[in-house]
């Protein structure tokens, strides 16, 4: 009888299946209720059979498929949750095991003068800015009150490239100086539609450009410059930026700053600044021996003008410092070559833990 059968038929699958392993229990799902399994093929005989008696064997045979599809789940969840656990085990990891030494690298020390003067500048109130190496003849020079065929173009070597005829070339930048008159176009024309704009007060590290090559000198260098403008600003808030600056990235509380006259096209007046230091040692703060260290001054009143900035209601003062020169002078690195070779012994030597921030600005 069917019902006979199909009762046998589920105590062999049963035992069948709950030995199984998963591929065995894959075999036995497709041997049973796969296309052509016993089952299906139950099912398909259906077909064959007078109405009453598919009813009854239509019944039955639905029940032990439903058993049948029951059994196999159960025994797939069981060998999923083994195999699961297998491999938890298998890829358990100690973590109270202490690490492996890692090789970490190491900061290079140019970077991390920058981001100390981030930390220190940003302590102050100042936004990061950059711009592209590349730029015009107006922003680099003429925006600058550095007008074509003017002699103070001749203080900077520069590499021009190649521009269609009528054209002035673009240059690769001698200074970060057209990053600051970016930000002041775009602070006069915000001013416009919406007058109370915040001063500008940024912070412009990066790399410059200028044709010397010797052992002090290098095509590619970096400087960082300053700019703040506003309504009220005055030589007494450069001189007092510049004073706290120079104290927190040398670390001498009480570092003697000079400022002594000058002359630069972009501001007026201008001023280079002096630290006190001892030629002899090269202690930076000690001894009777003064070190320039920077320049800095009044944005010239034409500058500001060829930014869209009315002098007579806006001023600033800008500042710029070479940033080669100053970590070479902090860590006592008497090679500029070096910082451009990528020598692991020297970056290891001179570079500075990654896990160690930059937090200058605690000490101002
Ligand atoms: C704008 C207005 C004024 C930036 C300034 C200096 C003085 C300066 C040198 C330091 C060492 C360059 O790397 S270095 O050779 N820089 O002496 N820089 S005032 O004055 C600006 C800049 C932008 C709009």
């Amino acid at each position: 009888m069917l019902g006979d059968d199909l009762k046998s038929l589920l105590e062999t699958a049963r035992r069948e299946i709950d030995a199984a392993d998963a591929p065995a229990l894959e075999a036995l799902r497709v041997a049973l209720l796969g296309k052509s399994g016993s089952v299906t093929m139950l099912l398909k005989s259906l077909g064959g059979m007078a109405p009453e008696e598919r009813k009854q064997a239509g019944a039955l045979i639905n029940e032990a498929k439903a058993k049948l599809s029951d059994a196999l789940a159960a025994r797939r969840a069981v060998l999923d949750a083994a195999a699961l656990a297998a491999r938890l085990d298998a890829e358990r990891i100690d973590v109270t095991q202490p690490p492996r030494p890692e090789p970490l690298g190491a900061i290079h020390p140019l970077s991390r003068t920058m981001e100390e003067i981030a930390a220190i500048f940003g302590a102050m109130g100042f936004a990061l800015k950059d711009g592209p190496d590349i730029e015009s003849d107006w922003n680099n020079f003429s925006a600058l009150n550095i007008p074509a065929h003017h002699p103070a173009r001749a203080m900077m070597d520069t590499f021009y490239l190649t521009a269609a005829e009528n054209e002035r070339p673009a240059v690769l930048r001698t200074h970060t100086s057209p990053v600051q008159i970016r930000t002041m176009l775009d602070w006069a024309r915000q001013r416009a539609e919406q007058p109370g704009a915040a001063p500008v007060r940024i912070i412009v590290p990066g790399r410059t450009f200028r044709a010397d090559h010797d052992a002090t000198h290098s095509p590619m260098f970096h400087q960082s410059e300053g700019l703040v403008i506003g309504p009220d600003i005055t030589l007494a808030h450069l001189k007092g930026c510049l004073i706290d600056f120079l104290r927190a990235f040398f670390g001498v509380p009480n570092l003697p700053v000079r400022f002594r006259a000058s002359y630069f096209p972009f501001t007026e007046p201008s001023m280079e600044v002096d630290i006190g230091w001892s030629r002899k040692t090269g202690e930076i703060g000690a001894g009777t021996d003064w070190l320039e260290i920077l320049g800095a001054g009044m944005v010239h009143p034409n500058v500001l003008a060829n930014c869209g900035i009315d002098p007579r209601e806006n001023q600033g003062f800008a500042f710029g410092v070479g940033l080669e020169r100053i970590t070479m002078l902090k860590h006592g690195i008497n090679d500029l070559r070096l910082f451009y070779e990528s020598d692991v012994r020297w970056l290891r030597h001179y570079g500075s833990s990654p896990l160690a921030p930059a937090t200058l600005h605690e000490g101002i």
